[in-house]
């Protein structure tokens, strides 16, 4: 058996459930980078514009590099952990990265190793292009949202890399299967596509509601719905979901969450210890806190009124603002019906 296969058999048996081998280069598209950053694409997400040559080509950052093995796990679930408001799938149980760097860890401990090649480990906070190499390495294609599409689990694989100083036989890079299809661009409630396969970051919810740090901007608070962590509007219309199933990593099952206003009341300790382990655990309490608050604006109810106004004299001014905001918010949707 060729070590490509063998790679792939161990990975299957460890629950991965895509795997793909690229050759280490610069995988095709990536000078599109540049012009995304001098667009501002990246809104305040500085460090994606820290040395976008290391970034574009994986030799940079690893010289020794000669295969990166690419493996995906799904994060798609069926059920919601709260009862209002929305948490991305990929967010919605224990934090994916400790999970694929695990599995990684041992498929490459199980083949590298013994193969007498060196290894590196890489799981989204690397300077690496994922979805270039991973399409590179045959998992899928970059679809109009931009992420990478795969025919049996849709957009839901999330990324991780090994790479390595050994030789190994390596995959054909995907085709595009996504044809005239728009939907994905369609239901975008901001219209953060300017283009298909382009995403401007300031528009896109995941980023509203992750990565930017200050206060959301007034024109997108209504805008982000009851959308608490991320969004995936843009996965979830995808018609190659057709196959993708719930995912099969236990860990990712969805963790059931108290009501909104329920958590609007926790302090520091409290939301560490609700959180730690999660993806939500690095959003840390203000942001957090400063979601809820949006969200309710959005979609609460006279009986939420109180925890806003306690809300609003939180120690953080973040959170205060918006406590406002959404409080505000609810007595003008609602207006004569609040008694
Ligand atoms: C920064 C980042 C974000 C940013 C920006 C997203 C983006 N599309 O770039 C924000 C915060 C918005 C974000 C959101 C999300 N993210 Co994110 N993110 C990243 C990160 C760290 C870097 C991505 C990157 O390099 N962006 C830079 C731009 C240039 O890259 P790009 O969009 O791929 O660019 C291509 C196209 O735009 C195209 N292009 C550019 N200009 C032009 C011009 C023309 C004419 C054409 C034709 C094409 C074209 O070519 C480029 C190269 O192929 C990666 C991890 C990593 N290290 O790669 C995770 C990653 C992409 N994110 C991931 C996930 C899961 C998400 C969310 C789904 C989370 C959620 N549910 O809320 C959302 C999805 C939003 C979306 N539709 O993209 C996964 C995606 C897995 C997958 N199957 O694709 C990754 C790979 C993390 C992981 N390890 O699994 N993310």
């Amino acid at each position: 058996m060729n070590r490509a296969t063998q790679l792939k058999e161990v990975a299957q048996s460890l629950g991965l459930d895509a795997v793909g081998i690229a050759p280490a280069e610069t995988p095709p598209g990536a000078d599109h980078l540049r012009n995304w950053l001098s667009l501002s694409y990246h809104g305040e997400m500085n460090w994606m514009a820290r040395r976008p040559e290391i970034r574009s080509n994986p030799l940079h950052y690893d010289p020794q590099a000669k295969t990166i093995i690419v493996a995906g796990i799904s994060s798609h679930q069926t059920k919601s952990p709260t009862r209002r408001g929305k948490i991305a799938a990929y967010a919605q149980g224990l934090d994916y990265h400790e999970i694929l760097r695990e599995k990684l860890g041992r498929l490459a401990e199980s083949t590298v190793v013994p193969w007498g090649g060196s290894f590196r480990i890489c799981v989204d906070s690397s300077p690496l292009m994922e979805k270039p190499i991973a399409a590179m390495a045959g998992l899928g294609w970059q679809g109009k949202n931009t992420l990478l599409i795969n025919t049996q689990h849709g957009p839901w694989l999330m990324l991780g890399f090994i790479l390595t100083d050994l030789v190994i036989p390596h995959d054909k890079p995907s085709s595009d299967h996504c044809g005239t299809c728009t939907r994905c661009m369609d239901v975008c409630p901001t219209q953060a596509f300017p283009q298909p396969y382009v995403l401007d970051s300031r528009r896109c919810l995941a980023y509203l509601t992750i990565e930017h740090p200050g206060p959301i901007p007034e024109e997108f608070r209504p805008l982000l719905g009851d959308h608490l962590f991320g969004c995936d509007e843009c996965l979830d219309v995808c018609p190659w979901n057709r196959h993708a199933q719930q995912s099969r990593e236990l860990r990712l099952t969805p963790i059931p969450r108290a009501d909104l206003s329920e958590m609007l009341g926790w302090d520091e300790i409290r939301f560490r210890r609700e959180f730690r382990g999660t993806p939500i655990f690095r959003l840390k309490r203000a942001r957090w806190l400063r979601n809820i608050c949006t969200v309710l604006g959005n979609i609460g109810t006279q009986d939420d009124l109180p925890s806003l106004e306690k809300a609003s004299q939180d120690q953080d001014p973040l959170v205060q603002e918006h406590a406002r905001w959404g409080k505000n918010r609810i007595i003008q949707r609602l207006g004569s019906e609040i008694n």
